[in-house]
């Protein structure tokens, strides 16, 4: 039921083609979260990191607010400071403005422009720090430049993006950020913790409609760049708590049976059908503890906020020379 139609005779000219392809080949369909975050996703994520009911990034910003000069003193004299996904380095200012004698911050993110804007404001910020940006898809396997100057690397993962893994993807995931940190390299990351799904359920489920309006926002790209001929109206935001797995699962799920061009493709959608666009997974501090460990992490110091809501985590790599 439901599988994928007919590709007709044109092959998928870009990477986004390719993965919506592969992704409405499989069953449950899928979508890579990672598309969400366009021009206008990157507002509507902001826009729900200043929901009342969206927790996560005002209460990891209180746990910086409150111990980034541990965290400062973790990282080190002449340290290289790496972040993924950084945004617009909002969290990592904290960081910045308590580490002393930086090497280098190295932000990373998918979006040149983005990051090259955020680089020129840093710059203006902290003219004493080597500021340099590298734009990657860092969910794709990466090696960093070489520092020969930096006594080590510490790369900052904040914002729970980790939950975005299954574990057995995060595992791996780590196994490369423990490969670039190298050594004597650290790990600091941002973990969402496992709470009352009454809690999850609302802070993915905001009665101002945000959060629908960013997974939507899936098919509204799609149909920009793609050619695509979703009606929006015919499908709708879901998102749930799975207790087993741990994890809240983000669903577009089709209230009709239609079939919707994109391009020279159509894909077939039986009424009620769900395309998984996010996983969002949920961990105990001593759970994730035992995921880094087995990357090759050793936990150095743990951070929480009063409700136990989040978890900031600092890990050394466990390995000599
Ligand atoms: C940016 C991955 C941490 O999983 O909570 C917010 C993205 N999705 N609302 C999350 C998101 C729906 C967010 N992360």
């Amino acid at each position: 039921m439901s599988q994928t139609a007919t590709p007709i005779d044109t092959a998928p000219s870009t990477v986004f083609e390719q993965d919506v392809h592969d992704g409405f080949s499989r069953s449950p369909k899928f979508l890579p979260c990672k598309y969400f975050y366009d021009e206008r996703g990157s507002e509507l994520f902001a826009r729900i990191c200043e929901l009342d009911a969206y927790y996560p990034t005002r209460t990891e910003l209180a746990i910086m607010r409150c111990h980034a000069g541990e965290m400062a003193a973790l990282i080190g004299r002449h340290a290289r400071l790496v972040e993924l996904g950084s945004g617009d380095s909002t969290k990592t200012r904290l960081l910045l403005d308590r580490v002393v004698d930086l090497e280098a911050y190295v932000p990373i993110d998918i979006s040149a422009e983005y990051l090259a804007r955020a680089a020129s404001n840093l710059r203006r910020d902290y003219p004493h720090v080597p500021i340099l940006p590298v734009s990657l898809d860092y969910s794709r396997p990466f090696e960093l430049p070489r520092s020969v100057r930096a006594n080590r690397t510490v790369v900052y993962f904040p914002g729970s993006t980790i939950g975005n893994f299954t574990p057995a993807e995060a595992r791996r995931f780590l196994r490369i950020i423990e490969a670039a940190a190298g050594p004597r390299g650290g790990l600091l990351i941002g973990v969402d913790l496992k709470k009352d799904p009454a809690v999850l359920h609302a802070a993915y489920n905001d009665p101002e409609g945000i959060t629908a309006a960013f997974n939507l926002n899936l098919l509204v790209r799609i149909n920009h760049e793609l050619g695509g001929e979703f009606a929006l109206d015919q499908f709708r935001h879901d998102a749930f708590y799975d207790t087993r797995q741990g994890r809240i699962e983000m669903r577009l799920v089709s209230l009709a049976r239609q079939i919707v061009r994109i391009g020279s493709s159509s894909y077939a959608f039986a009424r009620g059908e769900p395309i998984t666009t996010e996983y969002s997974y949920k961990y105990d501090l001593g759970e994730f503890e035992k995921l880094a460990a087995e990357a090759g992490f050793s936990l150095r110091r743990s951070w929480t906020d009063e409700n136990g809501f989040f978890g900031v985590q600092y890990y050394a790599v466990d390995r000599a020379g």
